[in-house]
């Protein structure tokens, strides 16, 4: 029999847990130091080691302590994660607005607006409010399974809190901050490790390590932006009021996430963002609109693997200028030359950019 008082303080301590991870990664407002969160953590870690029988699988300390697999498995999608179409300009962005309009026969469309991140599509498994599953989009039809990874990024809470339904399918990004990749690359050149290129490789490469170990050494974050599966009856038919809910279960969901209605707002919420983009935690490489009403997004449906109610409006990759300071030329293994520009560093795109690869001579000259 374990003891009643050591019964009751890993209950609360779970409690506090999970309590303070929602403040820092839900709200965005860390309500202790980090030094205490960890204190706690280290007790709960201790407490369920010496008393087996206490381990919960949604308790906060058995995110890692799984041993590394072979390989990963296969997860089919009942629904299929699908891509969005694009939009370069107003005029594009204008002719999506225009059709969506056309075929529901409105003067004008509520849209949710949100940022589009470059991360890593994810679908995650909620059953009687427990993480089950992590799927990767793969295919959009066919993923692998990285449960185990996923569990290890304390931003997905392994256990959602209050009203939640039974069974539930949330679908969002997985990513890195521009600081935390920064701070990984930092760390990888210490070790003589490989280097990333950018937040969305460094995240996609930490998520698909078979040995979860690595990858709850990754700074990895998430943002909920949608639902797969789920129960008709227990969800709004608003897409912004699903989100909300989302974010009350203790999931986080982008603060840049608004609801607007009309063309002219759409390009006001694409000028917005752009002005702040630089400034954002994480990369984003656009903005993506979605119709609002549930009921509207089923009679727009599909075409060729894209939702007709939905699109993301592009930003032109950030740029910059700087010095070439020398150009040097690479050997590949096959013998072919690649000249590589040494470059004095710039930032840009949350990355401090030295090397580029000058594929293209004419560019070169120019
Ligand atoms: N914010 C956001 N990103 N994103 C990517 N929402 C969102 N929705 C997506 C994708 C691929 O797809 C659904 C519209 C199907």
């Amino acid at each position: 029999m374990i003891p009643k008082p050591i019964v009751k303080r890993s209950v609360e301590l779970r409690e506090l847990i999970n309590q303070y991870n929602y403040r820092y990664y839900v709200l965005d407002d860390p309500s202790v130091p980090d030094a205490e969160y960890d204190r706690l953590l280290t007790e709960l870690v201790a407490l369920e080691k010496n008393y087996p029988e206490l381990v919960t699988p949604d308790s906060p300390a058995q995110r890692v302590g799984a041993k590394p697999l072979d390989a990963f498995g296969e997860v089919k999608h009942v629904i299929p994660m699908l891509s969005l179409a694009n939009a370069f300009n107003e005029d594009e962005m204008e002719v999506f607005d225009r059709r969506v309009r056309e075929r529901l026969n409105i003067d004008v469309v509520e849209y949710a607006a949100e940022t589009k991140l470059d991360g890593l599509a994810i679908s995650l498994l909620y059953e009687n409010g427990i993480l089950t599953r992590g799927a990767t989009r793969g295919d959009g039809t066919t993923g692998e399974d990285v449960t185990l990874n996923v569990r290890t990024i304390k931003a997905i809470p392994l256990r959602l809190m209050g009203n939640y339904p039974d069974f539930i399918e949330v679908r969002g990004e997985v990513y890195m901050s521009k600081q935390g990749f920064s701070d990984l690359n930092k760390a990888q050149k210490v070790k003589g490790e490989k280097l990333f290129a950018n937040p969305r490789n460094a995240a996609a490469g930490s998520l698909r390590q078979l040995d979860p170990h690595i990858t709850a050494q990754r700074p990895l974050l998430f943002f909920a932006h949608g639902i797969g599966q789920y129960e008709k009856a227990a969800l709004p038919g608003i897409h912004i009021e699903i989100l909300k809910k989302l974010r009350q279960w203790g999931l986080p969901v982008s603060p840049k996430t608004k609801k607007i209605t009309g063309i002219k707002q759409c390009h006001e919420y694409y000028q917005m963002i752009g002005e702040c983009r630089a400034s954002l935690a994480y990369q984003i490489d656009g903005v993506v609109f979605k119709v609002n009403d549930l009921a509207q997004q089923e009679l727009l449906g599909f075409v060729s693997r894209a939702p007709r109610w939905a699109i993301a409006y592009k930003y032109p990759p950030e740029e910059e200028i700087t010095k070439v300071i020398d150009i040097e030329v690479q050997v590949g293994r096959t013998g072919a030359l690649t000249p590589v520009a040494r470059l004095e560093p710039v930032f840009v795109g949350g990355v401090t950019v030295t090397n580029a690869t000058l594929h293209n001579e004419d560019e070169v000259r120019m």
